[in-house]
């Protein structure tokens, strides 16, 4: 190929592009005083390497016949992609000259640049990072997904509580994506469904659409570390199919004219804000519906390509993979297209789609798990409707009653109808029973989905439900984000570790040498002095570098505990207040999360955070040693800032609630320690860097489990434990509000009156113990390095590099491009 004998672009000619783009594409002469111009140069720089790489990529894809892996998922947390191309691409040190002979810093550039935010959380980043991985090790990957108008919307705190505003991310263009109007898909929506009798005696299924909408893909290039593919993110967006009825608007209808416009394009116009909760609104289905439509239509029209009409390699070639239950409509409709347009028998579609679909399920919460209203379904959706009826017939016939006869409660808890009052269609099983595997995503909860959520279907199907741990790409979550670390372990790991993360293990040998130590921790402490910058310029609170950054970033949650977190913060102020020379570490508290706007007690654990932190943080009694950020708008961005200068990560979810987790990974990999449960992806962790170098605490699984059975009361924990009675009144009363008793007293009513559903005062004691040991721990600053360092140096598991080769030996089966 071209590349192999291809010389690597000089500073000079990077320069050179530059400027072409500063004069032709913007047109931008005078660009002194603007960053933005030559941020929007830089990147169609970079694109002119990065479209020659596709163009090579898709010809080898071409060449080879190779298998792919279409990743269905509604979200993809991408954050900026102007650093992390240039690492891929080996451009970094070339783009910084360029720049720099241009007059600016290519950080202050980096900065210009906006977070594609076309996600919630954890579901989404993990999308962007097995995108990461799926590119560097070149197999041949599409992801597919939705191009919102606005993605996750931007918080700010208005006297301590949550504001959102809506995230402009592409009002200006965005320099990363390219529009295919030659891969544009119409959908068809509502109606009904005839039935036609053919003359051999069967019946023809015939569905009337009430209404056709536009799906219009943009593509998102997504460059391998170090290798050669680029593969792309292809996302959708709904446009209506006549573009303007011009009678009504001469009519004078001009209103009218323009709402089926503006209905259509609704669909795609704001990413749905509620992390783990289902909404259970009609929007949210089309979406849903919308880009699995238009993306199995494309599946089919790249293969078509390569085979035209025979379908005999389609199951060969095509495995798509369902990010969650959210594309789960992608498998009635690959069974409707293959019948209704293509003339499949049902057992020939059914059989099909067997082979195709594999499904990652990503939590137990029970709120999280989808399920759709019959009626909606059928007004939205009838064809596809009738198809469910019959694949749940079928498999209540065949695969149930074979196994259970004549068990009629089986049956009902099995279907994937659920009977009641509304009738819903339980989307997971749908997932469970179509796809050939099905994965959770970390080793405890896989075992919990196989023993809790799905033991009778692991019991029907044996081998189908299986375990893939997640992982993090270390280009984007310590190359680019935590570059002095980088170098330092670049003079100690022979290997390029960004490409082989288990070669980090050669730093286990520094953990106990003097001058690595140092090094090391002379790293961590300036990491934090620019963090210190950051929160000052976001906050306002001045903190000490000196001080342990403690670290909770992640989406508000009760299930993940910030007010856990929250308790133990009131705790050591209660300490301080009783004895100003308590002895402690000076500690900064530092949290990063956005609350789903709908969510009420979210919000109040935010404000009560923000209210709390301005007295704490001006209480001079307490000489600086402890205070509390909030930083606004936590978002990757943000995340890259914090992760490298963080001494300890907060990882304190109920014992299995938290499906994996991956800022634990991201954390870790920086140097900071975890406190944490044993839960998701904090067990294996723990395994890698070994208990001496985490600080585990609270109920495991099984004892949550026993304290369901035998019941739990939190009055119990509140009258046991002085302190911990004492913080919870301070919310209950006008401690922190003075004149406005109660405004903060939303968690402890939840804790007390509400039930406690989460066991926060269960593990408040242990927990509290456990920070008492991390502080002695901090004290030994020896101590503390070798536990940083080991924490870098045990993280090579957690590669999503690892994760995307277990996929493939397990699940996908795809070779890699060469
Ligand atoms: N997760 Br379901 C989300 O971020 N959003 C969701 O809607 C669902 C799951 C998270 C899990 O909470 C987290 O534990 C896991 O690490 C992540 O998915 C990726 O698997």
């Amino acid at each position: 190929m071209a590349t192999a004998t291809k010389k690597p672009l000089t500073a000079a000619q990077f320069k050179t592009k530059v400027l072409h783009h500063l004069n032709f594409t913007s047109s931008e002469v005078d660009f002194q005083d603007n960053p933005t111009a030559v941020l929007r140069a830089v990147c169609l720089a970079v694109n002119e390497v990065v479209y020659e790489k596709l163009k090579e990529t898709n010809a080898a894809h071409t060449d080879q016949k190779s298998r792919s892996v279409n990743y269905l998922s509604l979200e993809y947390l991408m954050g900026r992609m102007l650093s992390n191309n240039l690492h891929n691409l080996n451009l970094f040190e070339v783009a910084n000259k360029a720049v720099a002979d241009l007059g600016f810093e290519l950080e202050d550039i980096f900065e210009e640049g906006h977070d594609l935010a076309l996600g919630n959380g954890g579901l989404g980043r993990l999308a962007a990072c097995f995108l990461d991985s799926l590119a560097t090790l070149d197999y041949n990957a599409v992801g597919y997904g939705i191009h919102y108008e606005h993605g996750l919307f931007e918080q700010q705190f208005h006297q301590g509580r949550q504001i959102e505003t809506p995230d402009e991310w592409r009002e200006y263009g965005n320099p990363w994506e390219v529009c295919r109007p030659e891969a544009v898909q119409e959908i068809p929506l509502f109606g009904s469904v005839e039935t036609q009798a053919q003359v051999d005696g069967s019946v023809k299924k015939i569905w009337h659409p009430g209404q056709i909408i536009k799906g219009v893909p943009w593509d998102v290039p997504i460059v391998g570390y170090n290798s050669k593919t680029v593969n792309v993110l292809r996302l959708w967006e709904s446009r209506a199919c006549s573009h303007f009825d011009w009678d009504q608007f001469n009519a004078g209808s001009y209103q009218d004219a323009h709402s089926a416009q503006n209905q259509a394009e609704t669909i795609s116009k704001v990413l749905y804000p509620n992390d783990e909760t289902e909404a259970g609104k009609e929007l949210r289905f089309i979406q849903q519906y919308f880009f699995c439509a238009c993306s199995i239509k494309d599946i089919i029209k790249r293969y078509q390509k390569q085979y035209a009409d025979d379908w005999s390699e389609f199951a060969n070639q095509v495995v798509i993979q369902l990010n969650d239950t959210h594309p789960t409509i992608a498998i009635l409709e690959l069974m409707r297209t293959l019948m209704d347009d293509y003339d499949f028998s049902w057992d020939n579609a059914w059989a099909m789609c067997r082979k195709v679909f594999a499904y990652t399920n990503h939590t137990l919460l029970p709120e999280a798990l989808e399920k759709w209203a019959v009626s909606m379904f059928e007004r939205v959706l009838p064809r596809h409707l009738e198809i469910l009826y019959t694949i749940n017939e079928q498999f209540l016939n065949n695969d149930v009653a074979r196994m259970w006869p004549g068990d009629v409660q089986m049956r009902a808890q099995l279907s994937i109808i659920e009977e009641g009052q509304q009738k819903m269609v339980r989307m997971a099983h749908l997932c469970v029973v179509t796809s050939f595997k099905v994965n959770g995503v970390a080793q405890i909860h896989s075992d919990l989905v196989q023993s809790d959520l799905f033991p009778e279907f692991n019991a029907l199907y044996p081998g189908k439900l299986t375990n893939v741990t997640n992982g993090v790409t270390p280009r984007r979550w310590l190359k680019a984000c935590n570059p002095k670390l980088s170098k330092l372990l670049d003079t100690v790991v022979k290997t390029d570790w960004a490409k082989d993360l288990s070669s980090l293990d050669a730093v286990s040998e520094y953990a106990d040498d003097a001058k690595f130590q140092k090094k090391f921790m002379d790293i961590k402490h300036e990491n934090k002095v620019k963090l210190a910058g950051e929160i000052k310029s976001l906050t306002g609170v001045d903190v000490s570098a000196d001080a342990i950054f403690d670290v909770q970033i992640k989406r508000l949650h009760e299930y993940k505990r910030q007010h856990l977190n929250f308790l133990h913060i009131l705790g050591l102020y209660h300490r301080l207040l009783e004895n100003p020379d308590y002895d402690m570490q000076p500690r900064v508290f530092i949290f990063g999360a956005k609350a789903a706007p709908g969510y009420y007690l979210a919000k109040e654990i935010i404000y009560a955070i923000n209210k709390v932190a301005e007295r704490i943080n001006n209480d001079d009694r307490i000489q600086g040693k402890l205070k509390i950020v909030f930083m606004p708008n936590y978002r990757v961005t943000l995340a890259e800032k914090i992760i490298p200068a963080a001494d300890v990560s907060e990882q304190i979810s109920t014992a299995g609630k938290e499906a994996s987790g991956t800022g634990n990974m991201k954390l870790a990999l920086n140097g900071a320690v975890t406190i944490g449960t044993l839960d998701g992806a904090n067990v294996e962790i723990a395994e890698e860097v070994g208990d001496d170098n985490i600080f585990i605490f609270g109920n495991t699984v099984d004892q949550i489990k026993v304290m369901q059975v035998e019941g739990y009361n939190p009055w119990d924990f509140y009258h046991a434990d002085q302190e911990l009675k004492a913080v919870i009144d301070w919310l209950r009363g006008d401690f922190f509000t003075p004149g406005k008793p109660g405004e903060l007293s939303a968690i402890a009513h939840s804790l007390l009156e509400g039930g406690d559903p989460y066991r926060v005062l269960a593990d408040y004691a242990d927990y509290a113990k456990a920070q008492q040991a991390l502080d002695e721990a901090y004290k030994d600053s020896k101590r503390w390095a070798r536990m940083a360092i080991l924490n870098t140096a045990k993280m090579g598991k957690f590669t999503s590099d690892r994760s995307i080769q277990d996929y493939v030996n397990n699940i996908w089966k795809l070779t890699p491009i060469k």
